[in-house]
């Protein structure tokens, strides 16, 4: 690896605020400092960059294009100085130029182009490749508002634009040389090929936009190695130029200019739900089909035989999101390449693979054949030839079995059904936690599974401890380090030679210290931001995620509001302080959610400010949860809140962030968590709540009543009641609508999510919880094993297994020479 000089980086952040500024460094503001450092920093990987896709080049190797709508980058400064082992060096040269590191870092807007996991996976994903040295590309749209900002203004969630391009991204690099041309709308005619003779299928009288690139590196640890995420914006093409304005084409025009504007204009902020809006799929196709032509384009550089595209190249479509590449590339192959339609669908089955990551109905993506046909309609002319084969495949293999059709059909009941067209076209379907998969394959995916079980496999997810430990909690991350070397960082499965240290009473005070430490971080940045005083000597109880009905935080805050009346009741039981900490985002028009927010801070005023129950439970929302603050947030948490449906949640990440950090997940057996259990050990963690099995045979023979648990039930009776009876706002109507969600879900099953249900179990593990934190060796133990057996959940582990079982990637060994 190439060193760090520090005094070179000192002159050229010197430099670059001059440059950039016309300052000083004295004169400069923060963000301007920040600009030049991060300039500066640039400057020092872009020679990686170039070795690194000469070394790609030279060596011919095989590349992943990861499709993902998504990417929840978060910062970058930090990260790539942690990856480039700068630390000591970069902090030593800005301390000597009189500057902070921290309050630099701290300037820097998230990259927030996702709404949750999905996105945030995406991102965890590109920092493994890199970092185990596979070829790749992320493929995605350069959304100008990404994220919005959350603000809480009495209570309620506002949301405000995240306007994180402002003051430009220093680390992006455009790359108009590679622009293309993407099609909507217009007609599709049939034309004699001058050439071939044959007949051609020709898009007419559509728009069109420019799709222009610009790149951001994603830095190897430590390897030389710079992957790039490639964020597609769009432009507008022959924006007014006298040839249309003469050809009587002023209006088209104009409706180019306003495409282009409105393409990427801003990312959907629907966390597992399909909007369904025709600037949706807009956006799909763009940086789809931007991404596949430049694929083919670059492959057809070095290689003459298109049929061959499949060894060099792999499409991982990131859910539903991106499926229209599997028709994008069919279009390419048979329209543009002149190949046989078996021939370029063997081709396409070759190149493409499927990631499901939900289950959720309402999340699954169905467009309507009016609305996709008439945006799309050459490729929707493909989906109905695929549709056409497919449905002759189904009906050759289930003569007698009509239902299969019906159910399985790509193109049915006036809709096209994308998840199908991703299982039919590619060669791979993989669910992201082992509970997950089975799910698919036994109830969701059945009929799928049954006609195709050799493509379905399972790949648990993970995270990168780069970021969720060397980063965001450099005090824990030394300490491991300190005990058991380095390795870990590189390779997490390490990180269980911690389990030793466990019966070491030393060890466990050490690390119960700097779960202090970081929790008194965490209360700062409360006062800091919400002006609420919290104990670092309570426990902290966190549940930081998506707001979701599914992921259950009204289950955590009913249960608050019960252990607020059992305080009540009885002032001198005997109680272990807490602290409740929630932080999530709601999707903007998703009324449930949004009045769960306010319920949590109606709860929270009431709670904080009774002084009778002499501060032993409060209660905070963290405002604006995104990547940046929740590095602080996993790194001080005790208590992991995992407690969705289960069968709900397919795999859940930030469960392994908390875990990695030495909390103890309390949870229900969903999604990863099962697997976290497993690894951890079952006394090691809360577990409590229906089981999937349960969950699934009660939705199906529909015998839950919520009503027998109100009705036998006095202490969910009274919680219930409060809702609606001025306890926490004298607006009665205020939590009418999550009341009756509960006891008559109107519109759909009373209580779908099974809350009242799991309530007791609940409750009763979170008794179990207090128990066990109140034997302080006794919780020290069970923490620090979670950091230690959390060996399998990093993201590095998940990329080895995608890379050796779908995409068949090559390691490649990056030297920086003078070249470069
Ligand atoms: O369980 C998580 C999973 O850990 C799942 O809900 C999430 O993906 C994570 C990573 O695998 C997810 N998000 C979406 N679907 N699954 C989604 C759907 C539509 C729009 C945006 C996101």
């Amino acid at each position: 690896m190439k060193e760090l000089n520090k005094e070179e980086f000192k002159s050229e952040v010197e430099d670059y605020v001059k440059v950039l500024f016309r300052k000083s460094i004295k004169e400069a503001d923060d963000q301007q400092i920040f600009q030049a450092v991060a300039y500066a920093v640039k400057d020092f990987i872009v020679d990686q960059w170039m070795a690194t896709h000469r070394t790609y080049e030279e060596k011919d190797v095989k590349t992943v294009y990861y499709l993902s709508m998504e990417f929840l980058m978060g910062r970058a400064l930090g990260n790539i100085i942690i990856n480039l082992k700068g630390n000591q060096a970069i902090k030593e040269a800005i301390e000597e130029l009189g500057l902070n590191l921290d309050v630099i870092e701290d300037q820097e807007p998230d990259a927030a182009l996702g709404n949750g996991g999905l996105g945030r996976l995406a991102a965890c994903f590109l920092d493994s490749l890199s970092t185990l040295g596979y070829a790749a590309y992320g493929c995605g749209i350069r959304y100008k508002y990404g994220m919005f900002k959350q603000v809480i203004e009495n209570g309620y969630q506002i949301e405000k634009p995240d306007d994180w391009l402002k003051y430009g991204n220093p680390f992006e690099i455009k790359r108009p040389e590679y622009a293309v041309e993407v099609k909507f709308g217009g007609y599709v005619s049939i034309k004699k090929d001058e050439e071939t003779g044959r007949n051609k299928f020709v898009q007419e009288n559509y728009q069109s936009v420019l799709a222009v690139p610009y790149d951001l590196p994603v830095v190897g640890y430590n390897n030389n190695v710079v992957n790039t995420l490639r964020i597609w914006d769009a432009e507008a093409i022959d924006t007014f130029n006298l040839d249309s304005f003469d050809k009587g084409d002023y209006q088209k025009a104009v409706e180019q200019q306003n495409l282009a504007r409105t393409i990427c204009e801003v990312l959907y902020p629907n966390d597992n739900h399909m909007a369904g809006k025709e600037l949706r799929l807009k956006q799909q196709y763009f940086f789809v089909s931007a991404s596949v032509q430049r694929a083919v384009m670059k492959y057809m550089e070095k290689h003459d035989d298109i049929r061959k595209i499949h060894e060099k190249v792999c499409f991982q479509l990131n859910d539903t999101h991106p499926t229209v590449a599997v028709a994008e590339l069919m279009r390419i192959l048979v329209d543009e390449y002149n190949i046989e339609w078996d021939e370029a669908w063997h081709i396409t089955n070759k190149t493409c693979a499927y990631t499901n990551h939900t289950i959720m109905s309402e999340a699954l993506e169905k467009w309507p054949l009016e609305l996709f046909s008439r945006l799309l309609p050459r490729i929707y002319q493909i989906i109905e030839e695929i549709n056409r084969r497919f449905v002759l495949d189904i009906q050759r293999a289930y003569p007698d079995d009509y239902g299969k059709v019906e159910r399985m059909a790509i193109i049915y009941d006036g809709q096209v059904k994308m998840a199908h067209l991703a299982i039919a076209a590619g060669f791979s379907v993989n669910g992201v936690a082992r509970l997950h998969t089975e799910i698919l394959k036994n109830q969701e995916l059945k009929d799928f599974y049954q006609m195709m079980p050799e493509k379905f496999n399972n790949k648990t997810n993970g995270i990168t401890q780069r970021r969720f430990l060397l980063h965001g909690n450099p005090l824990l991350a030394d300490f491991v380090t300190k005990k058991i070397g380095d390795d870990w960082i590189t390779d997490l499965k390490h990180i269980d030679e911690l389990s030793v240290y466990t019966d070491d009473e030393m060890s466990r005070k050490e690390f119960m210290n700097i779960k202090y430490q970081n929790k008194v971080r965490l209360a700062k940045y409360i006062k800091e931001h919400n002006g609420i005083e919290v104990n670092p000597r309570s426990i902290f109880d966190v549940q930081v995620k998506r707001l979701h009905e599914y992921k259950r935080q009204l289950l955590n805050i009913l249960h608050v509001m019960y252990l607020y009346n059992e305080l009540k009741k009885n002032p001198d039981k005997e109680f272990y302080p807490r602290t409740f900490i929630f932080g999530a985002k709601a999707s903007a028009g998703y009324h449930r959610a949004k009045s769960i927010i306010k319920l949590i801070n109606s709860v929270a005023d009431v709670v904080n400010n009774d002084k009778s129950i002499d501060g032993k439970i409060k209660v905070v929302f963290i405002e604006n949860y995104r990547v940046s603050n929740a590095e602080i947030i996993f790194a001080a948490a005790d208590v992991s809140e995992q407690i969705s449906t289960a069968s709900k949640e397919a795999s859940g990440t930030g469960n392994m962030k908390f875990m990695l950090n030495g909390a103890v997940t309390l949870g229900t057996m969903d999604g990863a968590n099962v697997e976290i259990v497993e690894e951890v050990g079952k006394e090691n963690a809360f577990i409590f709540g229906l089981s999937s099995d349960e969950v699934i045979a009660y939705e199906h023979n529909g015998q839950y009543n919520p009503r027998d648990i109100y009705n036998t039930d006095g202490d969910i009776r009274a919680v219930l009641t409060q809702l609606v009876d001025g306890t926490y706002s004298s607006n009665l109507d205020e939590f009418r609508d999550i009341y009756n969600s509960l006891l008559d879900g109107q519109g759909g099953r009373p209580d779908m999510y099974f809350i009242l249900k799991d309530f007791r179990s609940y409750a009763e593990a979170q008794e179990r919880v207090s128990a066990a934190y109140a034997d302080t060796a006794k919780w020290a133990k069970m923490a620090m094993l979670n950091t230690a057996k959390c060996g399998k959940f990093s993201s590095d582990r998940t990329i080895e297994e995608y890379a050796q079982e779908i995409w068949h990637l090559e390691k490649v060994k990056v030297e920086v020479t003078t070249e470069d």
